[in-house]
């Protein structure tokens, strides 16, 4: 199978985090030969070496990974089977119009349609099973089909590698071995000792608006000692607020089978967006998601349909809705950050939290994967091609 995956990067690191992880599971996995369009190669770099975002045309994992500049070109080449666009990034108009010709072609009999996927953001909202896999029928004759992932099987699934769970288990029964990893991205002597002597390790990917003033500060006065790992760039005040039971340990970017290992070394993690959201789930421990902020407040919605089906104790959710809460939010009474922090972090809490997050894991692990489903959904579809 071949396949053309589109990814413009909106902002951040997550439309080209949740491509790239897709681009190379189809790969790896299916067998699909990846071609990965990416108009913003600068982003790609950042969270993986090796890339140049210099170049027009370059291969890595296996997948082909084009630049993808607007300015028209004839010399585009020919869609492959499958046509995947993220998140409704619209393919070039002269791509489309090659893969209107094809399906001309296939109606007089002499060739094969690609099939062409929009791959949605990740919702937790009910409503999304009943769109998933729906066709849209353009005026141009060519048929799209809506790819949601989810949480549910009725949804595409997630994204998960093979054998990630025995890796995961690996490192994270040994201490040592997590030492030594976190020794190579530079984390110094005093917070090896502390993360040696049992330190409680969080890490930490949010977005400015999060109150981490709150979190750290929560954290010196606690009575066992924490390490937080965060990466270069984020919570850039956070350093400052360092203290004797609390040191903060600024990380590099690393590439996301890395960011993994760092999310596994964790005791709590606190991600954001889409893609290190589920890796944190992967990562079978507690984690609170700060969802990418929306206006008008549409993003608490979308939080709290996701509340609804993490399995954790109610002391944790509403410690998710004060991180994601901001100064003048509407909607629901704004929980105290430190006194839910204190309260999920305490026993028994603490102990049903961590429970729950493995017991999460394994749930959603129990099924086939988002490429493994879009797999099975496109060899269908072309067999009634
Ligand atoms: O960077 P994000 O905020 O991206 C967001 C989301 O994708 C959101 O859905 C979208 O609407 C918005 O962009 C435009 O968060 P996310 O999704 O976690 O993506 C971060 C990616 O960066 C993820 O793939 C993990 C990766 N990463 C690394 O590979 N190495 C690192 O060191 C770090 C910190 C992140």
């Amino acid at each position: 199978m071949r396949a053309d995956l589109f990814c413009r990067v909106v902002d951040n690191y997550g439309d080209i985090g949740v491509c790239w992880r897709l681009a190379r599971r189809l790969a790896q996995g299916p067998g699909w030969r990846m071609r990965l369009w990416v108009d913003d190669l600068h982003a790609f770099a950042r969270i993986q070496p090796g890339i140049d975002p210099a170049a027009a045309r370059q291969q890595l994992a296996g997948v082909d990974i084009i630049h993808w500049q607007d300015e028209a070109s004839s010399t585009l080449p020919a869609p492959g089977d499958v046509v995947i666009e993220a998140f409704a990034c619209d393919p070039p108009a002269e791509f489309i119009d090659a893969m209107r010709a094809l399906a001309a072609e296939s109606a007089r009999g002499e060739g094969v349609a690609p099939i062409w996927i929009n791959l949605e953001y990740l919702s937790a909202e009910d409503w999304v099973e009943g769109f998933h896999t729906m066709p849209s029928q353009r005026a141009d004759g060519l048929v799209k089909y809506f790819f949601f992932p989810g949480f549910t099987p009725a949804t595409g699934g997630l994204l998960r590698e093979p054998g990630l769970a025995a890796e995961r288990d690996a490192l994270q029964a040994s201490r040592e071995s997590q030492s030594d990893f976190l020794r190579g991205l530079g984390v110094d002597a005093a917070a090896l000792a502390a993360h040696r002597r049992g330190a409680r390790v969080l890490s930490l990917f949010c977005y400015p608006r999060a109150p981490t003033d709150a979190l750290a500060q929560t954290m010196r006065h606690r009575p066992e000692s924490t390490l937080i790992l965060v990466p270069e760039g984020i919570a850039p005040g956070l350093d400052e607020l360092a203290g004797d039971a609390l040191r903060i340990a600024r990380v590099p970017f690393v590439a996301q089978p890395d960011f993994d290992r760092l999310l596994w070394c964790a005791d709590l993690n606190f991600v954001r967006g889409e893609d290190s959201f589920v890796r944190a789930a992967w990562a079978a421990r507690p984690l609170v998601w700060q969802i990418y902020p929306q206006h008008g407040g549409t993003h608490l919605e979308k939080l709290d349909a996701w509340l609804a089906r993490y399995p954790a104790p109610e002391t944790a959710r509403a410690l998710a809705r004060a991180w994601n809460q901001a100064p003048g939010d509407q909607g629901t009474a704004t929980p105290d950050l430190p006194q839910a922090l204190e309260a999920a972090l305490t026993e028994p809490v603490w102990g049903a939290w961590q429970a729950a997050a493995h017991a999460w894991d394994a749930e959603l692990a129990s099924g086939p994967d988002l490429a493994d489903k879009l797999a099975t959904f496109c060899a269908e579809m072309l067999k009634t091609r």
